[in-house]
């Protein structure tokens, strides 16, 4: 097994380029941020993935938060996420993999380009939200560690840390959380490990310090806090399509088209737009289906929701 040399603790804060868009800065071409853990150097440059859509402010992304392991509202990860112990932070990459290891984040991260990707995400319950990730591809990290060519699919692991995460001292979900995406969506550009957001590290409730974002996806696709990434042959288990088939599909992609069991997914409120804002039409694979349609090619996504 490969060890890791780098410590993330001991390389932060450290310096990375990051593509950002001008509108945050309003002035100059570059500009440095420093957060806690990761300091930024960003570069006037908008992505070509980015919507051009208003962000969402950073309290709203930060007071208003799916992450069961702190508790089920919406509040309890901003109060009780601060606890959790994110440096040292290593992930195990493994399965079909020529070069599978316990790798440290600092490890994880060398090499890697960050950038800055403004996307929208579409939670499942019916409510949206456009948020300036920082983060890189994850194509890029699974071509570092060498994909085996039996490889089919990628299996991801959330910590699993009872002590810090008072939820997972209860059966509120079968922990840990899990998720997994097909190779090829793994491999799609718009496919990011994220380390931040608003130019900052990443803050704990937003799944610090290494969380997936797979923008067509419903937002549970995009687990937080990754301690496994497992290169797989087989159809990973995946923590909401176990718990309820038949509302939750391993697919997940968002679908006006396709209701949940409960409600309509034709459309989404945005959040912040007040609570008399029209709600909005939600968009074929939340809009990104110009990038991603032809993965699905063929495919029927009624059965395959
Ligand atoms: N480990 C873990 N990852 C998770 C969740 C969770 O409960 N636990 N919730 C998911 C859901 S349902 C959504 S909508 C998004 C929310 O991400 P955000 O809080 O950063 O907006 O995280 C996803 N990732
Ligand atoms: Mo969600």
């Amino acid at each position: 097994m490969f060890r890791s040399k780098l410590q993330w603790s001991e390389v932060t804060p450290r310096e990375v380029f990051v593509n950002r868009r001008r509108l945050l800065s309003g002035a100059g071409a570059t500009f440095a941020l420093s957060g806690s853990g990761v300091a930024l150097r960003a570069e006037a440059h908008r992505s070509p993935y980015s919507t051009d859509e208003p962000p969402n402010s950073l309290d709203q992304i930060t007071r208003f938060n799916n992450f069961y392991e702190f508790g089920p509202d919406k509040e309890d990860p901003v109060r009780h996420a601060g606890a959790l112990t994110t440096d040292p932070w290593a992930v195990v990459i493994d399965g079909l993999v020529e070069r599978p290891g316990r790798y440290d984040l600092a490890d994880v991260l060398s090499g890697r380009v960050l950038e800055e990707r403004i996307y929208r995400l579409r939670c499942v319950e019916g409510w949206s939200m456009v948020i300036p990730w920082i983060g890189f591809e994850l194509r890029g990290l699974l071509a570092r560690v060498g994909v085996q060519p039996s490889a089919r699919y990628v299996a991801f692991e959330t910590l699993l840390r009872p002590e810090e995460m008072p939820a997972q001292r209860t059966g509120l979900l079968d922990w840990p959380y899990r998720e997994g995406l097909r190779l090829d969506e793994a491999m799609h550009p718009l496919t990011l490990l994220a380390t931040g957001l608003y130019g900052e590290t990443l803050p704990n409730q937003n799944g610090a310090p290494l969380r997936l974002v797979v923008p067509w996806k419903y937002g549970f696709k995009s687990i937080k806090s990754i301690v496994r990434i497992t290169l797989t042959e087989e159809l990973p288990v995946t923590t909401w399509n176990r718990m309820d088939p038949s509302e939750y599909g391993f697919y997940a992609n968002v679908n006006p088209e396709v209701d949940h069991p409960r409600w309509s997914q034709a459309s989404e409120r945005r959040i912040g737009g007040g609570f008399f804002a029209p709600r909005i039409p939600t968009e074929m694979f939340n809009g990104y289906g110009e990038e991603v349609g032809t993965l699905y090619a063929g495919m029927d996504l009624r059965v395959n929701y």
